[in-house]
């Protein structure tokens, strides 16, 4: 049951994957009595296909469905949809695992921001910021997007808004050696968490891929364990090409986290199903919209609940 305005507002964001996929599920049946047979599993499987939960996903999902209808009486749509709330759950709940800054001797806490362009990782960064902020943590922010003209006033200005500081050089700089000032500053100041933006690059560049090696070598030379979380930041929009792009970042950085960005505006939010199943990671936050505060923290349940436009979402 999602009883706190943050879950209800979630609701409202995922309106256009409910949409597909709720619609859909409602044009299996005709009238209100649940026939199963060979050709409503197929269409399921349509269903969720397009809601972007993939094949992995999906097939696993319709095979669990089909148990439980031997065993377990589903003979509405409604039940149905309990029945699909608590497959997706299963799937999701492997992925809830909070980002919260730990007590005790790691400080700061490193957390790297990697992504293709545009996806959202300055944005997530801010609202990762603004997260440990409102939680009672200080805060620090590290520019190392040198790359794209106007990446570091994006960051500043996100600094500024906030009242957090933002460790930069110039465009151009060697992003290794401002990830390397970053944490010198964090330790000398005692920050609780240091979070840097690093720039987008395409998964399939092993140049760039490879840069982001160098990153995390200079900062590992200054705290063995940093950097402690690799998020990567990915569009919900871009659908299954976001499974390509976590291969490619968990071979060459490994991840710790994935955050879904941008699922207030697509109906391919089935998309965070399809990386819990395929990826062994934390999905610790979603995005749901442009602003300091549109960043969830994912519970499996309540996002299940959102997708499917059960009632207990709202
Ligand atoms: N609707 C919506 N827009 C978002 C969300 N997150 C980010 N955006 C928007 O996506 C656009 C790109 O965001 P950035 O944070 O600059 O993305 P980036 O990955 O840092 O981009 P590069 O640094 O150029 O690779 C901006 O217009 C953001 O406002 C989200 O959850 N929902
Ligand atoms: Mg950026």
């Amino acid at each position: 049951m999602a009883s706190d305005t943050e879950s209800s507002g979630l609701f409202a964001r995922l309106k256009k994957t409910r949409a597909s996929l709720s619609g859909g599920l409602a044009g299996l049946f005709g009238g209100n009595r649940v026939h199963f047979d060979d050709a409503v599993y197929d269409d399921l499987e349509d269903q969720l296909l397009m809601a972007d939960l993939g094949v992995e996903a999906s097939t696993a999902i319709v095979s669990a469905l089909r148990e439980r209808v031997r065993t377990t009486q589903i003979d509405s749509p409604e039940s149905l949809k309990e029945a699909l709330v608590d497959e997706l759950s299963v799937i999701l709940t492997t992925a809830e695992r909070p980002l919260a800054v730990p007590s005790g001797d790691i400080r700061p806490l490193v957390i790297l921001m990697v992504g293709v362009n545009g996806v959202g990782k300055t944005t997530t960064a801010a609202k990762l910021a603004a997260h440990f902020q409102k939680s009672g943590h200080s805060v620090l922010l590290g520019a190392c997007d040198t790359f794209r003209a106007a990446a570091i006033e994006q960051l500043q200005s996100w600094g500024e808004s906030l009242g957090i500081g933002v460790i930069a050089q110039t465009h151009g700089a060697d992003a290794a050696a401002v990830a390397h000032d970053a944490l010198s500053a964090a330790k000398s100041r005692g920050t609780d968490v240091l979070i840097i933006d690093s720039a987008g690059r395409q998964h399939v560049n092993a140049d760039l891929m490879a840069q982001l090696g160098k990153i995390r070598r200079v900062l590992s030379k200054s705290d063995a364990a940093a950097p402690h979380k690799t998020l990567l930041v990915v569009d919900a929009g871009t659908g299954q090409n976001a499974l390509s792009q976590a291969a490619a970042f968990e071979k060459e950085v490994g991840l710790t986290g994935i955050c879904v960005t941008k699922l207030d505006g697509t109906a391919r939010g089935g998309v965070v199903v399809a990386l819990a199943k395929q990826f062994p990671v934390a999905i610790p936050f979603v995005g749901v919209g442009e602003g300091i505060a549109d960043l969830r923290p994912f519970q499996a349940r309540d996002f299940a609940r959102a997708l499917v436009g059960s009632p207990g979402a709202e």
